[in-house]
């Protein structure tokens, strides 16, 4: 090398860059071909991040079917590998006969030996603290047994102080107790000690140690949705301190996180329940970067979603991530070049801002496909691997609607529509774009579901969405706005003469004097049956 010292401080200048993109790249939530919860994030002598969450199983049956633990782990915090379900209710053989109720885990490192602990009810009902050791991170975990010794607990969380001493935190109805666990880490020495100072603790206690501080994160009590707490301690069994919030609320009332450095930059990991549209127990695990202020305490957290350009996966989950393009056309051998290989790709990920244009064949020929923001699973659309080239362009005209209630939820409908004879429907409609269609199953029209959209007065706008009915419904299914807008503006799809196929309505309107319209999906007071909503554009013409 002709001048190292030069190079060294090419190094030097590019490093917080290069950390920079990194953080800007991150891909929230991380995991989308399943529902994740209350992660443990932990970093192993492999250099890897491994993340331990429990799974929320979709579609939503409630917090008591949860099961099926999986493992996932990064190297740089972009690509996710699902080490698959490794152990699930059905193997617990103390556990309930009913299975599920397998809650949030911790995993911890000692002596060779992978301990990961997960809350459970007994055949009794009662919580029990299960265990399950291998020698390696992420598979061959065998159940040991229960912890013995403390009180029905929930939401463990075992910290190891540099001495060697292990303590387990878990939760007794809504406050943390701690105490030390003996070496052989199935047993609690002396009791469990309630811990001052954390008063605020609702749920999933996570304790870690930076530059001599002991510090619990919990989300608090705040209704109707929880905000992330934290306290520094005097030791790892308090008194804690407490130091205040540095989560606002996620769109659901939990947010059970943790908190690990990893190449020199601490990340909080939580939950949110973005991708569900905001079902309690469909939620997903994103992470953020965290800093600390000189005196230890800790910055405000500034949630992130999404990734900052158009991301293409060579296989669905998400887990083999391999490539970012910007704006361009890439034929066959571009690709290549990027290190993206022609029929390869099984799934994309479009921020917000992009259309991706999939072409069959090498040059923009053949069979196409065009992607607006979403994450999309090319299988189920069924062009997976038959992508050659691609074109990537920057939207002009942005969809007004954002609420995704709107454009892509829900399965469960008992947070947004609780009156009449609303019932809950267990099935997903995926037929339409995006995770899942709106739904309504019920009789009457439902609780209105309004959006207030704002608009540019004297401009010209397109509306459109797709309406379905299923077979045997009656009366129709609406989409329309309230108060403002001319009356006459109504969409309506009659059941009687749908046959349960997704049906696209297309309307202009300017909009006068108007600074806001509401938009609205409901069905007639005559409604008996399914109605279904999804993909509601509203943009300028
Ligand atoms: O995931 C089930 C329960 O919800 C957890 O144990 C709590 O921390 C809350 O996230």
């Amino acid at each position: 090398m002709k001048n190292p010292l030069k190079f060294l401080l090419a190094i030097l200048v590019l490093l917080p860059v290069l950390q920079v993109q990194s953080q800007n790249r991150r891909s929230n939530p991380i995991v989308s071909h399943m529902f994740t919860a209350d992660a443990t994030a932990r970093v192993w002598d492999d250099g890897r991040l491994y993340l331990y969450p429990s799974t929320d199983v979709a579609p939503s049956r409630g917090y008591q079917t949860m099961d099926g633990y999986h493992i996932f782990s990064t190297d740089d915090m972009i690509t996710w590998k699902d080490h698959g379900e490794f152990l699930h209710s059905r193997d617990v053989d103390w556990g309930t006969d009913k299975g599920g109720l397998m809650w949030a885990p911790d995993c911890v490192y000692k002596d060779g030996t992978y301990y990961y602990f997960f809350p459970h009810k007994n055949k009794k009902m009662v919580w029990e603290l299960g265990v399950a050791t291998s020698k390696k991170p992420a598979s061959g975990f065998k159940l040991q047994g229960i912890v013995k010794g403390g009180k029905t607990f929930c939401d463990p969380n075992v910290f190891i102080d540099d001495d060697g001493q292990v303590y387990l935190y878990a939760v007794v109805d809504a406050k943390c107790y701690a105490a030390k666990l003996k070496d052989n880490m199935m047993e609690i020495e002396g009791e469990m000690v309630h811990q001052k100072g954390v008063d605020e603790h609702r749920e999933g206690p996570f304790v870690f140690k930076r530059k001599g501080k002991y510090y619990m994160i919990y989300p608090d009590h705040k209704k109707p949705y929880n905000e992330m707490q934290y306290s520094i301690g005097e030791s790892p069994l308090g008194p804690w301190e407490p130091k205040g919030a540095i989560m606002t609320h996620n769109s659901i009332i939990t947010m059970h996180g943790s908190m690990v450095e990893f190449k020199g930059q601490w990340y909080i990991f939580y939950h949110t329940g973005e991708l569900s549209g905001g079902i309690e127990t469909n939620r997903s695990v994103c992470f953020d970067p965290i800093n600390f202020n000189e005196d230890g305490t800790i910055q405000m957290v500034k949630k992130s979603q999404g990734v900052a350009l158009p991301t293409f996966h060579n296989d669905i989950n998400f887990n083999k991530m391999f490539g970012t393009l910007p704006v361009g056309a890439y034929t066959k051998s571009d690709l290549k070049k990027k290190r993206i290989s022609a029929n390869a790709i099984s799934s994309i990920q479009v921020p917000k801002g992009y259309l991706v244009e999939c072409f069959e064949k090498d040059n923009f020929k053949g069979k196409s496909w065009t992607f607006k923001e979403d994450r999309i699973n090319l299988n189920e659309i069924g062009c997976d691997n038959v992508i050659t080239s691609i074109k990537i362009s920057k939207v002009t005209s942005n969809n007004l609607v954002k609420n995704p209630s709107f454009e892509i939820t829900t399965q469960k409908l008992v947070k947004y529509w609780n009156s009449k004879s609303v019932q809950c429907t267990s099935g997903v409609d995926d037929t339409g774009a995006g995770y899942y269609s709106l739904q309504y199953e019920g009789k009457g029209a439902p609780k209105d579901i309004i959006q207030k959209v704002t608009l540019k007065p004297n401009t010209n706008y397109e509306i459109s969405v797709m309406l379905k009915a299923k077979p045997g419904t009656k009366g129709k299914v609406v989409f329309d706005t309230t108060g403002n807008l001319d009356a006459s503006f109504k969409i309506e799809l009659d059941a009687k003469t749908n046959s349960g196929e997704w049906v696209k309505f297309k309307e202009t309107f300017n909009s006068g004097a108007l600074k806001s319209v509401n938009l609205r999906c409901t069905t007639t007071e005559d409604f008996y049956g399914h109605a279904y909503w999804d993909n509601v554009v509203l943009k300028e013409k």
